[in-house]
């Protein structure tokens, strides 16, 4: 076995999103691209030599080979240990759970999250430091600055090793052991949840319609739905992960999950539904005929946490994105508890949990978690809602209406223009900039403007400054406009326009219409139809 130093020439686009690296096959398949990125890890986040790493991803396309040259990359570079999913399977929040329990230096996640697969669909890779959480962006900087310099990597030239049987193995070195990738997730879950109550409301005839969107979760949910909490075989559906995730876009919202979502609202529907995305971070609650809304969600759990063994003695903080509604904040306010506002993206929410200062947090883009890992987490939102619906026997449609009528209702909406030119993108943004200082006090037909600002954030742990993290309007009734650009997408660029419309009383409005004011007056702004050259959003959720 003998170590190569292969010489390269950098590229120059390896620069870590919202949520690491992520491209088209095509770009990944460029040769050396994938290896520069690695190197670039391993150069960029501390002495790696002899310390433990965990490995795995989402099963999509590329996920197996991109792991064997991982693996020997490693070993060149001297890596101690790597625990590695078995078949190469990871789910996200698995990552961050096993990093944290196994006290590894940090890990390395395949996945382009909810972007589509296959060999046509896109590819990404993530690292994660050693709170199990996302790198900060202070070391994505440093890989990327270090990607624009590489001049050669290292692998060894080994044999594949077989990923199919759990057990260890050597390379150059380097111990490999592949690892159940459910069992240390699934006893985390079981700390947290009742368990036994669950169980009991399955047996009591209770269903569950989870679709795992052909995804990483399929594994994680029939271990834990149908075998450890005895739901009926055939409640995971989707269940088995797919290179291309079946052709779906593996995103649980509306309007990718449409399957679950008609499901739900037919003569059939469960008493709960729920879907997760393609590395298992995050999630959608249906209940009968009723959607939740991710920050409500987040809102309701905050608001319920102590009914929840795992957060019995209640919550220190609550965090939210700041595109998310504001719906959390009411909550932390009547618990007197503080709310922190984070830029998108949870390598934001690190610190805070790290420091004690939360023990929940959430985005607008169906992602929430605690502090139980530093990742978002998909089962972990579903099994806290089972338990929640186990313990006050209530509908999920109860649970949500109460909590507009005890805290107001946030009715929330994104809208999203996809894959539009990137320089057009930019002058919508710039467009908005200009007119921040003029737009205080500007009267649309029932709404004014208070303020409008460009969001940037100051870590209250280490005193970084994030800026340009979107376009914020306020309106003097509390309602708010954001626009910023995706971090995520592969091709072109996205523009995301968030609607939050807060009423105290009117609380079964229909979504969009109740948000329409807002919405003309976006258009009328930022002119979004003539920078994008579309007519109506791409997705709206
Ligand atoms: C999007 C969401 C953001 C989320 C990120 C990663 O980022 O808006 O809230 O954290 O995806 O989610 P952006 O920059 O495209 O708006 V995941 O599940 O794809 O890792
Ligand atoms: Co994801």
């Amino acid at each position: 076995m003998s170590i190569q130093t292969v010489s390269t020439t950098p590229f120059n686009d390896q620069n870590p999103g919202t949520s690491g690296l992520r491209k088209t096959i095509a770009v990944f398949k460029q040769p050396h691209y994938l290896e520069n990125f690695v190197q670039s890890i391993f150069d960029s986040v501390g002495d790696i030599r002899g310390k433990t790493l965990v490995l795995g991803g989402d099963g999509r396309y590329f996920n197996s080979t991109a792991i064997q040259i991982i693996l020997k990359m490693a070993a060149a570079n001297g890596v101690g240990k790597i625990m590695v999913g078995q078949d190469g399977i990871l789910s996200t929040p698995a990552v961050s759970c096993i990093i944290r329990k196994y006290k590894t230096f940090g890990g390395i996640i395949l996945s382009a999250s909810h972007n589509p697969g296959g060999p046509d669909g896109d590819f990404g890779i993530k690292y994660n430091v050693g709170n199990g959480g996302p790198a900060p962006e202070k070391v994505t900087n440093a890989i990327f600055s270090r990607s624009k310099s590489i001049k050669e990597y290292k692998i060894v030239n080994a044999p594949d090793v077989n990923l199919g049987r759990q057990g260890t193995t050597e390379m150059n070195g380097m111990t490999i052991e592949v690892i159940d990738p459910v069992t240390d997730y699934a006893e985390l879950m079981q700390s947290l949840f009742d368990f036994g109550a669950i169980r009991k409301m399955f047996a009591e005839g209770f269903t569950l319609r989870f679709d795992a969107m052909h995804a990483v979760c399929g594994p994680y949910a029939t271990r834990i739905m149908e075998g450890m909490l005895g739901a009926p075989k055939g409640t995971v559906v989707n269940n088995i992960p797919l290179e291309d995730f079946g052709g779906h876009h593996p995103d649980p919202n509306p309007v990718n999950a449409k399957e679950l979502m008609d499901f739900m609202h037919g003569p059939n529907a469960a008493d709960m539904g729920a879907a997760t995305d393609g590395d298992g971070d995050r999630n959608m609650i249906v209940g009968r005929h009723i959607a939740v809304t991710p920050s409500d969600s987040l809102a309701i759990m905050a608001a319920n946490a102590s009914l929840i063994p795992g957060y019995s003695k209640g919550i220190v903080g609550v965090a939210r994105s700041m595109p998310t509604s504001t719906a959390a904040d009411k909550v932390a306010a009547a618990l007197n508890v503080p709310c922190y506002e984070t830029p998108t993206g949870w390598k934001f929410f690190g610190d805070l949990l790290d420091d004690n200062k939360i023990t929940l947090c959430g985005e607008e883009s169906y992602g929430t978690s605690s502090n139980h890992i530093r990742e978002k987490d998909g089962i972990w939102a579903i099994l806290f809602w089972l338990n929640l619906l186990a313990v006050t026997k209530k509908p999920v449609a109860d649970i949500v209406k109460d909590h507009w009528k005890k805290y107001g209702r946030n009715y929330y909406s994104r809208h999203d223009y996809v894959n539009i030119d990137s320089k057009r993108a930019e002058e919508l943004m710039e467009h908005l900039r200009e007119q921040l200082d003029s737009l205080s006090g500007k009267r649309f037909a029932t709404c004014v403007i208070d303020r409008a600002d460009e969001f940037s954030y100051t870590d209250p742990v280490d005193g970084s400054v994030s800026q340009r993290q979107g376009i914020r309007i306020f309106f003097t009734d509390g309602s708010r406009i954001v626009f910023r650009l995706s971090g995520t997408g592969t091709v072109g660029a996205t523009v995301r326009v968030y609607f939050d419309r807060y009423e105290k009383d009117l609380l079964d409005m229909e979504m969009q219409t109740a948000l329409g004011e807002l919405i003309d007056i976006a258009e009328t702004v930022a002119k979004i139809a003539f920078y994008t050259g579309m007519k109506e959003p791409s997705v709206v959720t």
